[in-house]
C-alpha cells in the first residue's frame, strides 16, 4: 500500500516535472530560444562527459574494494600512473577550452543588445514595468497596451525596457532571455518568433505584492497585416483612451492583477520621460533646496505675515 502510493507521488511529480518543459524554454519557439535552448544541452552534455563517468567509477569502486571481497589483487606500491593522470588533465582542459569557445561565440551572438540580422526591419517596443503590470507603448503606431504584448510573427522586435519604480524582469521564455527592468536607465533586448501563438510573459525579478499577477500574453500574430489590422483597431477602439503624461501618472499607482487595457493614442516621448523621470526630480529637488534657502532668508517676513503654513520640523529648523 505504501509503495503503492509512493509510486503514485513518484508518477504524478514526473508528469508535473515534464509539463513543466512546455511553454518554457525548453519548448522555444523563436530563434533566439532555439539557440539559447541547444546552448543548455551542449553544455549540460559536455559537463556529463565527466560527471558520469565519476559516478560510475564511484560506485564502481566501492563494490571493487567492498569489504567482503577476499580475492582481489592487493598493490600496496602502487602509486601512480600516467594514463589515468592524462586522462583526468586532458579531459577536463578539452572540455573547459570547447566550452570556453562557444561561451565567446554565443556570448557575441546572442547578445541581447545585438539587433536581429537578416529578417528585415524590427518593431520597437517600449516595455515599462510598473508597480504590478507591464506597460507596451509602440512608439511608431502611437499606441499602448496594458498586460498584452502583440507583435508579427518573423519580425525581430527591438524591446526599450525600463521601470516606474522597482526592478523587474521581463521575460518571455519561449522567446528567448530574461532582461531586467530599471528605474532611471534603459535595457535592450531583441527577440523574434519564429511561429504564430500565444506565449506567457511575466517579471523574472520579484517584485513585492502584486508580483503574481504581473502576467502578460505575448502574441505573435501570423502575418504583418494582422498586427496591422490589430493596431487599427486598438486605434478605432480606445480612441478616446489616450495615455497622456497625466494619465500615466494615474496609471503608474500600484495596482494588482490589472486586466488587459487598450490606449489608442500615447503621449510623444512618456517613455522618455518615465526613463529621466528621477533626473527631473532631482533637478525639482535643487530647485526646492533654492526655494527653501530664499525661504530661510525670507523667514522674518514670513512669520510677520503669519501666512505660511509650515511643517513643524521645518519650523524648528529655523528657530
Ligand atoms: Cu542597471
Amino acid at each position: 500500500m505504501l509503495i503503492r502510493n509512493l509510486c503514485n507521488i513518484a508518477l504524478a511529480s514526473t508528469v508535473l516535472a515534464l509539463s513543466g518543459c512546455k511553454g518554457g524554454i525548453l519548448d522555444p519557439k523563436g530563434q533566439i530560444g532555439i539557440d539559447e535552448k541547444n546552448l543548455i544541452i551542449i553544455a549540460t552534455v559536455l559537463m556529463l562527459l565527466v560527471v558520469v563517468p565519476v559516478i560510475v567509477m564511484t560506485l564502481y569502486f566501492a563494490w571493487k574494494y567492498r569489504d567482503t571481497q577476499t580475492h582481489e589483487i592487493y598493490a600496496p606500491k602502487w602509486a601512480h600512473s600516467n594514463k589515468i593522470e592524462a586522462a583526468v588533465w586532458a579531459v577536463p582542459i578539452v572540455i573547459v577550452i570547447i566550452l570556453g569557445v562557444i561561451t565567446w561565440v554565443s556570448t557575441q551572438e546572442l547578445d541581447p543588445y545585438k539587433p536581429i540580422e537578416g529578417k528585415g526591419k524590427h518593431l520597437t517596443v517600449e516595455v515599462v514595468s510598473l508597480n504590478w503590470k507591464w506597460l507596451f507603448i509602440y512608439p511608431e503606431q502611437g499606441i499602448a497596451t496594458v498586460n498584452e504584448l502583440v507583435f508579427p510573427a518573423n519580425v525581430p522586435v527591438e524591446y526599450k525596457i525600463t521601470s516606474e519604480s522597482t526592478m523587474n524582469s521581463f521575460f518571455i521564455p519561449q522567446l528567448g532571455s530574461q532582461i531586467y527592468s530599471m528605474a532611471g536607465m534603459e535595457t535592450k533586448l531583441h527577440l523574434i518568433a519564429n511561429e504564430p501563438g500565444t506565449f506567457k510573459g511575466f517579471s523574472a525579478n520579484y517584485s513585492g505584492a502584486g508580483f503574481t499577477g504581473m502576467k502578460f500574453n505575448a502574441i505573435a500574430t501570423p502575418t504583418q497585416a494582422g498586427f496591422d489590422k490589430w493596431v487599427s483597431d486598438v486605434k478605432a477602439n480606445s480612441s478616446a483612451n489616450n495615455l497622456t503624461h497625466a494619465n500615466y501618472v494615474e496609471l503608474a499607482k500600484a495596482s494588482e492583477n490589472n486586466p488587459v487595457a487598450y490606449y489608442g493614442k500615447v503621449d510623444d516621448g512618456l517613455f522618455h520621460t518615465i526613463v529621466m523621470k528621477y533626473m527631473q526630480a532631482h533637478g525639482d529637488m535643487n530647485k526646492k533646496q533654492h526655494v527653501m534657502g530664499e525661504h530661510g532668508q525670507m523667514s522674518k517676513k514670513h512669520q510677520a505675515m503669519d501666512e505660511h503654513s509650515i511643517p513643524s520640523s521645518h519650523s524648528q529648523g529655523e528657530e
